[in-house]
């Protein structure tokens, strides 16, 4: 069975897709930083969809993006049966703070640039060479409608997220003498933990950003990295972007009074 890779798999689109991939029989690498819920979810999955006398179908993997001998250790760490990655999922991101360039903080920005594009290119710098050994593999990178359009008070976000979609390219350019497909899925408004993290913990502010509309959710999401890892050998999805049927762009929802 194919072998997936996803980082940031403790929440919201990791997680989702590390079910949705788990229940069509593949075997699932998660990672992230809060162990206890990897554990927890590796029991899970290997209680719904694993045999008591078969191989495993879940390994966790403990490690933040951010440190890069933390996730080349991790990578190597695996066990030989466990080391050819069929698809990485680029996922592992956030948002830190909501404020205007002249006030944001540079905790804030650090944590972002960090995360989102410096913790992509450490997880690809230590799948990539075993994809091009193998002559075959797939990295989908999850960007953001806000790496297509910049919003008011998004700047760094933004621009981490510009990155994302660059990078994507960059990759696609580099890597097709290897036969590695490089997708990007830029979704808009999903009700994750994201808005949460973005709003340090307030809780009221994270509802509000999805007040009065229906926003997507993680297994819309998960959907799309289904059906973007399952095309043919010779169909590569270069780039799928979603937003809920209630948004047009990133300032222009339409919600129900
Ligand atoms: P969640 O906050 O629900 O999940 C984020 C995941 O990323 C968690 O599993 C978290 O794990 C992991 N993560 C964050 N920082 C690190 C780190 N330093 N090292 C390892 N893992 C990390 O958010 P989403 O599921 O919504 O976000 C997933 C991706 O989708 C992000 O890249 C985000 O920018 C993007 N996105 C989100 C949208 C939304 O509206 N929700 C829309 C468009 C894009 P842990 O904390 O355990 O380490
Ligand atoms: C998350 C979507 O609109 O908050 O990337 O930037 S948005």
């Amino acid at each position: 069975m194919p072998t997936i890779l996803i980082t940031g798999a403790t929440a919201g689109f990791g997680e989702a897709t590390a079910r949705r991939f788990a229940s069509e029989g593949w075997r699932v690498i998660i990672t992230g930083r809060r162990k206890e819920r990897l554990e927890a979810l590796r029991k899970e999955l290997e209680g719904l969809h694993g045999t008591m006398e078969g191989p495993s179908i879940v390994h966790v993997l403990h490690f933040d993006v951010r440190d890069n001998a933390a996730v080349e250790q991790a990578i190597a760490s695996l066990p030989e049966d466990w080391k050819a990655i069929d698809v990485l999922m680029n996922n592992a991101g956030l948002a830190a703070g909501f404020d205007t360039i002249q006030d944001g903080s540079l905790d804030d920005w650090n944590r972002m640039l960090d995360t989102n594009v410096k913790g992509l290119l450490h997880a690809s710098r230590a799948v990539i060479p075993g994809m091009i050994a193998r002559g075959k593999g797939h990295i989908i990178n999850i960007g953001s409608v806000a790496g297509k359009e910049v919003y008011p008070k998004g700047n760094v976000y933004c621009a981490s997220k510009h990155a994302v979609d660059a990078l994507t390219k960059g990759m696609r350019q580099d890597l097709l003498p290897h036969g590695i497909k490089v997708t990007q899925i830029a979704p808009g408004l999903a009700e994750t933990e994201f808005s949460q993290v973005r709003f340090h913990g307030d809780e009221q502010k994270a509802k509000q950003v999805y007040l009065g509309m229906t926003p997507l959710n993680g297994s819309d999401i998960a959907e799309l990295v289904w059906f973007a890892a399952t095309r043919p050998p010779h169909v590569c999805i270069n780039d799928l972007v979603v937003m809920p049927t209630a948004q047009a762009g990133s300032t222009l929802v339409h919600r129900k009074a």
